[in-house]
């Protein structure tokens, strides 16, 4: 295995190397953002980098900037003091959120991710309704979830069996891992989770515990961690950025700060995946634009009154459904939004070579 397939360069990527250029860049992989400067990895050296005038000027939106896991071709100068980045490989996938505000803005929190580690404490932070909008997000990612339970030690083995059987009802074929940073065994048995050359990504509340298993894996108190407040529980926000780190068996993790909120982008292929079976029978209402709450021939509330889909994962659905911005609006909306959309596209293709605003719209 050569450094690059180290780093996780396989052979999607492979497949997808622009070979003309070659000639004149190298491969390297983005470790970590600070607003406008990077740093990347060629699997030996981590090297400070910066984008060319080109690529900021080409760039309509945020959505085109390299994230930390991106692959790109740059050029090394100086003994590889310096690095500047002049395109970006396709994403095999990329986690992104909405940020809040009205205007449809996306964050990007990594791209090239294989598993995403979705993380709550057994103790205070568990909570099927924030782990089902995590799973929203990471299925509409092309990402596989699973779901780590994190300070074990705090509650009793009845418990967690409990809170396992919880999210098996709502994610049956789910990975669940409980497990206490504490215990030397259950990170040991945790380690064996990490496979060589995969990126793994650690998201979930601020204080479940993130960094902490971080600095497990790494054997060493390289990052930063903090207790939670005493009064409600709650992390502090301990770590501020992203980065991909190299663990001892060279798996990659990338440790995330936790997120306050997470917006639902739409209702598209996550609502789908999660919330499978009650969207399957959606298409069974008697109306097009059925809202599931007050019509007749619902099928899903037929469903809900027949036991077959239980009360809690209804209203569950309902939440995550009535984030989703396609839900608020009207018929006349959803129709106009299309057609604007047609046409926007249009326009954005032709822009594309200035600085236009209008991705927002378009990648809505
Ligand atoms: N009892 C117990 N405490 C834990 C465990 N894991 C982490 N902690 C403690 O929880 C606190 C928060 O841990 P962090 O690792 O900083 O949490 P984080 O998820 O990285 O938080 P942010 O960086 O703010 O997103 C620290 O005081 C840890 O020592 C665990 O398994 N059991
Ligand atoms: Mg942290
Ligand atoms: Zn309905």
């Amino acid at each position: 295995m050569n450094n690059y397939e180290k780093l996780g360069f396989d052979k999607w990527f492979q497949d997808r190397i622009e070979k003309s250029k070659l000639n004149e860049f190298q491969i390297a992989r983005i470790v970590s953002v600070n607003r406008n400067s990077f740093i990347v990895s060629d699997g030996i050296n981590d090297i400070y980098a910066e984008l060319t005038g080109k690529f900021i000027f080409n760039s309509a939106s945020s959505m085109e900037f390299p994230t930390v896991g991106d692959w790109v071709y740059v050029q090394i100068f100086n003994d590889d003091s310096l690095a500047i980045i002049h395109d970006i490989f396709p994403r095999k996938s990329l986690l992104k959120r909405k940020t809040s505000g009205k205007i449809i803005e996306y964050q990007l929190i990594a791209a090239n991710i294989d598993t995403a580690i979705i993380m709550q404490s057994l103790n205070d932070n568990f909570n099927l309704r924030r782990l089902e909008r995590y799973l929203v997000i990471i299925n509409e990612s092309n990402i596989t979830p699973v779901i780590f339970l994190s300070k074990s030690d705090l509650i009793s083995i009845d418990e967690i069996d409990k809170k396992k059987n919880d999210i098996y009802k709502i994610a049956p074929n789910i990975q669940i891992e409980a497990f206490s940073n504490n215990s030397i065994k259950d990170i040991e048995l945790i380690k064996d989770y990490f496979i060589p050359s995969r990126t793994y990504c650690l998201i979930g509340s601020s204080g479940v515990g993130k960094t902490t298993l971080l600095n497990n894996l790494i054997q060493n108190e390289l990052y930063k961690t903090q207790p939670i407040r005493e009064k409600d529980g709650r992390g502090k926000h301990t770590t501020t950025r992203r980065e991909l780190i190299v663990i001892e068996n060279s798996a990659m993790v990338i440790d995330n700060p936790g997120m306050r909120e997470l917006g639902i982008i739409s209702m598209d292929a996550g609502l789908d995946e999660t919330f499978n079976e009650i969207v399957e029978l959606s298409n069974k209402c008697h109306f097009k634009d059925c809202s599931h709450t007050v019509e007749n021939d619902c099928a899903v509330i037929k469903a809900v009154e027949l036991g077959k889909i239980s009360k809690e994962r209804y209203n569950n659905f309902m939440k995550v459904y009535k984030e989703s911005k396609y839900y608020e609006m009207s018929y006349y909306e959803k129709k106009q939004k299309d057609k604007k959309f047609g046409k926007m596209k249009h326009t954005y293709i032709k822009n594309k070579k200035g600085f236009s605003n209008l991705d927002r719209e378009v990648d809505d």
